[in-house]
C-alpha cells in the first residue's frame, strides 16, 4: 500500500522552510524533495529525499511508493538566476513542472481522485514596456501585461498554462475521460523572509537590504531608488498558500490569482530599513541590466479576485510586516547566531 503524503519540491529553499514549519503541524506526512539537505530546525518534519526533479527514476520509485494527496511544487531557478543559464532555468523551470504534473495526472487517475497541484507564479510574468505605462497601471489584473522579459517569467507564466492544460483537458481526446488534478496557482510579489536570504532573484534588494542593516554591514542597492514593486513578508505568503490549497474548487473562478501585501519604492524599503536600524550604510549603485528587468514588473498587484473567491487578505501590512515580524526576528536571528 502506497502511503499517503504531501510532497514539496525546493522544499530547502526561501518559501519551502517557511511551509513545511505550517504544513508539518498537520495530518498528512510530507515528504519534501530538494537538491540541498533540510535546514537543521524543520529536518523533523517531514521525510526528506535528498534528489533532482528532473530524476525520472527518482520520480518513479516516489510514485510507486507514496499516494501524493498534495503536491506543493516550489522548486525553480529565479528571474536573475535564469538570466546566466536560461537553458538550464527552462530545463528546471519547465521540464521539472511538466514532468510533476505527468506525475500527478497519472496519480490522479490510479486513485480516482485529483491531486492537488500547487503552483507559486510570480510577479515575472507581467512585462510593461516602460516606466510610462508602468505608473499609468499601477496594479495590474491577472490577464494585463502578461509579457514577461525574463526566462524565469516566461516559464512561470507557461507552467500555469501547462497546469491549466491538465486540469481541464489532458488526454481530451481518449476514449475514456481521466480523473484530473486540480491545479492552483499565486502569483507572488517579491518575498521577504526574517530566517532566510533569497538567491538568484531580483527583487533581493529588498531582503538584502534589511538584512545587512542587521548584520551591520554595508549595502549597495542594484536598483535605482525610485523603482517600485509589491512585497510580502514570508508568513503571508505561506498563508495564502494554505488558504488557497483549502477553498472548495467551487468557490474558484479562475486558477491563477495575484497576491499581494504593500508596494514600496527601493528608496521608501530604505527608509523603513534605517527607522529600525539608523546607522544602516545603504546606497546605491544600479546595475541597469537588472533596473530593467525590475522596471517591468508591475508596481502593485490587484489580488481582489483573491480577495473575493477565497477571502484573502495579508496578516501583514507595511508598517506590521516591519515592525511585528522582520525587525524584530531578524535582530532575535543575527544576535543568535
Ligand atoms: C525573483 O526576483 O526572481 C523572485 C520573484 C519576484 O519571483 N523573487
Amino acid at each position: 500500500m502506497r502511503k499517503k503524503v504531501i510532497l514539496v519540491t525546493g522544499s530547502a529553499g526561501e518559501i519551502g522552510c517557511a511551509l513545511i514549519e505550517k504544513l508539518g503541524q498537520g495530518d498528512i506526512p510530507l515528504l519534501t524533495l530538494d537538491l540541498d539537505p533540510l535546514p537543521d530546525d524543520v529536518a523533523h518534519l517531514s521525510t526528506h529525499i535528498q534528489g533532482d526533479i528532473l530524476d525520472e527514476s527518482l520520480l518513479a520509485r516516489l510514485v510507486s511508493e507514496y499516494e501524493f494527496e498534495a503536491i506543493f511544487h516550489l522548486a525553480a531557478l529565479l528571474s536573475t538566476r535564469g538570466e546566466y543559464t536560461p537553458e538550464m532555468a527552462h530545463h528546471v523551470n519547465v521540464d521539472g513542472t511538466l514532468g510533476l504534473l505527468k506525475l500527478a495526472a497519472e496519480q490522479s487517475e490510479w486513485r480516482g481522485k485529483s491531486v492537488l497541484f500547487i503552483f507559486p507564479s510570480s510577479i515575472a510574468v507581467y512585462g510593461l514596456p516602460d516606466r510610462e505605462t508602468k505608473t499609468q497601471y499601477a496594479r495590474v489584473r491577472e490577464w494585463e501585461w502578461n509579457n514577461p522579459r525574463t526566462m524565469y517569467g516566461s516559464n512561470k507564466l507557461y507552467c500555469e498554462m501547462l497546469g491549466i492544460y491538465f486540469s481541464k483537458y489532458y488526454r481530451q481526446l481518449a476514449a475514456e475521460q481521466p480523473v484530473m488534478l486540480d491545479f492552483r496557482s499565486l502569483r507572488f510579489p517579491g518575498l521577504i523572509s526574517a530566517f532566510t536570504t533569497p538567491s538568484g532573484g531580483t527583487s533581493d534588494y529588498g531582503p538584502e537590504m534589511l538584512h545587512a542593516a542587521a548584520k551591520g554591514e554595508p549595502y549597495e542597492c542594484f536598483v535605482d531608488p525610485d523603482v517600485r514593486i509589491p512585497f510580502m513578508a514570508m508568513p503571508d505568503a505561506v498563508k495564502s498558500l494554505v488558504m488557497l490549497a483549502n477553498t472548495p474548487v467551487e468557490k474558484l473562478n479562475q486558477r491563477v490569482y495575484n497576491v499581494t501585501s504593500f508596494s514600496l519604492s527601493a528608496e521608501e524599503f530604505r527608509d523603513q530599513v534605517l527607522q529600525s536600524f539608523p546607522n544602516a550604510q545603504i546606497t546605491y549603485d544600479s546595475d541597469p541590466k537588472r533596473q530593467a528587468i525590475v522596471d517591468s514588473w508591475a508596481a502593485d498587484l490587484d489580488d481582489s479576485a483573491a480577495r473575493r473567491d477565497w477571502n484573502w487578505k495579508p496578516d501583514y501590512d507595511m508598517k506590521r510586516a516591519f515592525n511585528e515580524y522582520l525587525v524584530p526576528k531578524i535582530r532575535q536571528r543575527y544576535q543568535d547566531n
